[in-house]
């Protein structure tokens, strides 16, 4: 009797000890199957946060630097899309023996306050202006040919 009882307590430990480690290894991969979810959502959280911090500089699809290229009387471009803050306009002036500069205003014409201008130079030349730029509606536009090269600088 007494062995047979010890056999059966020794048999229900081990089967408890069996269990309890299965039920552990259990308790422990689905511990790591759930520590791994909220480890990886935090991370996309994480990445959602970088890509929403990128949308600032992706923003700046308006950009802080404006490439301008003056060639037969014309710009290149008449829209131009510029972020609030220090704005660098590169100046190309690919007509030989013509003069142009690149003339900034806020607002929609040249009525607007003057924010600044390059020299009126004959080209091939570069120029580069560099302005500190407030959002909204901007005009740019160059002296000489006010008619044919002038456009629309939206800041923003
Ligand atoms: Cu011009």
């Amino acid at each position: 009797m007494r062995h047979t009882s010890f056999k059966g307590a020794l048999v229900a430990m081990l089967v408890a000890a069996a269990v309890g480690l299965s039920a552990a290894a259990c308790g422990g991969g689905s511990d790591d199957g759930n520590g791994g979810e909220p480890t990886k959502a935090p991370a996309a959280t994480s990445a959602a946060t970088s890509a929403s911090g990128t949308e600032p500089a992706s923003n700046g699809g308006a950009a802080s630097t404006i490439d301008l290229v003056a060639k037969n009387t014309l710009w290149d471009k008449t829209e131009l899309e510029a972020k609030a803050g220090k704005v660098t306009f590169n100046v190309d002036n690919q007509d030989a023996g013509l003069v142009h500069n690149l003339h900034i205003y806020k607002g929609k014409d040249a009525d607007g306050t003057d924010l600044g201008a390059t020299e009126l130079e004959a080209g091939p030349v570069k120029q580069k202006l560099e302005l500190e730029l407030e959002a909204g509606e901007h005009f740019f536009t160059c002296d000489a040919h006010p008619a044919t090269m002038s456009g629309k600088l939206e800041v923003e």
